[in-house]
């Protein structure tokens, strides 16, 4: 792998689209529901557990917050959408910033939506891949927290989900545990490929 993910630095906090970092480095987008594992995923993937931290102010944090990995590509993590609100479409699950995200010509390369294993199917996330799927935007699927399944279970699990789930054909789809460290060597190896890395 040519990608250190150990070196990744925080660099950066947007709390509007115009805060956000112009860069020419390619640009991997986290989205999905707010306690999804988004953070979590970025520290295990960097292997370092106070990295998200770093960047987190008191509270809710509504804002984009930037990574540079081993100065290869950028990590930006969404506000996460709609937690405990029970949206009635996707703009009004979807936090103004991350939908402005999509919406308002920020360029990025890949994105990665995040979807809790555990869960049913929420229309936030019905809905952002539809959205993706209609634009056209480059995305991986990600269920997290699979180390709440058995291997087992899991794999009936993902069948179920990729029935569920209206994928894009050729789209990849991972099963991850941050806390158990599953999955990550295999999403780490897809984006180097994908980005060209
Ligand atoms: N069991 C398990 N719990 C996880 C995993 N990843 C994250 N969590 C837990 O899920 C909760 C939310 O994780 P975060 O990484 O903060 O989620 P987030 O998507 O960044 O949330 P927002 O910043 O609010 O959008 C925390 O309590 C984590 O410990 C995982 O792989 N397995
Ligand atoms: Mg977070």
């Amino acid at each position: 792998m040519s990608v250190n993910f150990r070196n990744t630095r925080f660099i950066a906090l947007a709390a509007n689209l115009s805060q956000c970092p112009d860069s020419d480095l390619p640009e991997v987008v986290m989205s999905g529901k707010s306690n999804v594992g988004k953070s979590s995923l970025i520290n295990a993937l960097a292997d370092n557990k106070k990295l998200a931290r770093v960047s987190q102010t008191p509270g809710k944090t509504r804002a984009v917050i930037y990574f540079n990995v081993d100065k290869k590509f950028l990590i930006a993590d969404l506000p996460g959408y709609g937690y405990a609100k029970v949206a009635k479409d996707l703009k009004e699950g979807f936090s103004k910033l991350a939908d402005d995200y999509f919406t308002q010509g920020r360029r990025y390369n890949l994105v990665l939506h995040l979807i809790d294993a555990r869960h049913d199917p929420s229309k936030e996330d019905i809905g952002m891949l539809e959205y993706m799927n209609a634009n056209n935007v480059p995305y991986f699927v990600v269920f997290t927290k699979c180390d709440k399944f058995s291997r087992q279970q899991l794999r009936n699990r993902m069948a179920e989900l990729s029935k569920i789930y209206d994928f894009r054909e050729d789209a990849n789809v991972f099963a991850v545990s941050s806390t158990a460290k599953q999955g990550l060597s295999e999403l780490k190896e897809a984006i180097e490929t994908y980005l060209g890395l």
